[in-house]
């Protein structure tokens, strides 16, 4: 038998420090080698965590959870379900600030973002890290791609998307069916493309965005978004769709601004400059 068809994770040659026992089967017919880092930004989801990490595979590399200064006992609940879980504490303020220090936290090749509030199945992650290792680079959720839904958006949050989704769509050239959900995966390495620099519920927006401004592979997994089983959202749907808006419209002067100038980064500017 060829080298290429044999199984991954068997029959591999124990010595070899590149292959021996790096390949964990992820599912009966798929075993991947890079380290799977899962981040959670949790704030006041004590009641919630367990039905999040009941789901979570056991093949998950490590769980990142970043608290935003709970007042109940989340980061107890999290140490006690899943005791080698990497807490960090939020400085600042918001989800998108949570998820910065989040990904700087993690270790692995590739990064799953997860809601703590109980509305997404861990499960999914299978589907969103095989996008990854066939060769996207960005495997975004969609609620609204065939095969997806949600138990958790009222009308008008629906219609907000939908309306900001299609001004993306046609503004960044992009093909996507759902805009602010937060269950994603990527290579760590869009990191450095996407430079993330907000602090709000508009960070998805703004990933999807730069994602796409920076030419990535992206492919959209269907996902079933379920109803958060207690508390209530710090979604404010009015206050937050402004923020996505507005970020719409500034990465777009910014896209602008970059056209005038010729495509020309300032870094590539200066190279020309210093070279002529
Ligand atoms: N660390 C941290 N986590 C946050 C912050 N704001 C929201 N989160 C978490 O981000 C996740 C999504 O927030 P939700 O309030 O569920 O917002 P949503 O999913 O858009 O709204 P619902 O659909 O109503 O649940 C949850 O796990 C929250 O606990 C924050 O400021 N800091
Ligand atoms: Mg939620």
């Amino acid at each position: 038998m060829s080298s290429v068809l044999q199984p991954a994770g068997t029959d591999q040659d124990d010595n070899d420090p590149s292959t021996s026992g790096k390949y964990r089967p992820v599912s009966s017919h798929l075993a991947i080698a890079p380290p799977v880092s899962v981040v959670i930004p949790a704030m006041n989801e004590a009641e919630n965590l367990p039905y999040v990490f009941k789901t979570l595979p056991d093949w998950i590399h490590e769980v990142v959870l970043v608290d935003g200064n709970s007042t109940d006992n989340t980061v107890q609940v999290a140490r006690d379900l899943w005791p080698g879980v990497k807490v960090v504490e939020q400085r600042g303020k918001g989800k998108g600030d949570a998820l910065i220090s989040g990904f700087q936290a993690c270790t692995g090749d590739i990064i799953v973002m997860v809601d703590a509030d109980g509305s997404a199945d861990g499960n999914e992650i299978v589907s969103y890290v095989s996008a990854l290792v066939s060769g996207a680079d960005f495997a975004k959720g969609s609620r609204f791609a065939n095969g997806g839904g949600t138990d958790d958006m009222t009308f008008i949050r629906k219609l907000g998307n939908r309306v900001l989704c299609a001004i993306v769509n046609r503004k960044f050239g992009a093909r996507y069916t759902d805009l602010c959900y937060g269950y994603n995966a990527f290579w760590r390495h869009c990191l450095d493309k996407i430079e993330l620099d907000c602090t709000g519920f508009e960070v998805e927006t703004l990933m999807n965005i730069r994602v796409v401004k920076a030419g990535l592979k992206v492919q959209e997994i269907p996902s079933h978004e379920y109803l958060r089983i207690h508390g209530t959202s710090n979604l404010r749907a009015v206050r937050d769709g402004l923020r996505v808006l507005k970020v719409i419209l500034k990465e777009r002067s910014n896209r602008r601004a970059l056209r005038r100038r010729g495509n020309r980064s300032p870094l590539l500017e200066t190279v020309r400059e210093r070279v002529s």
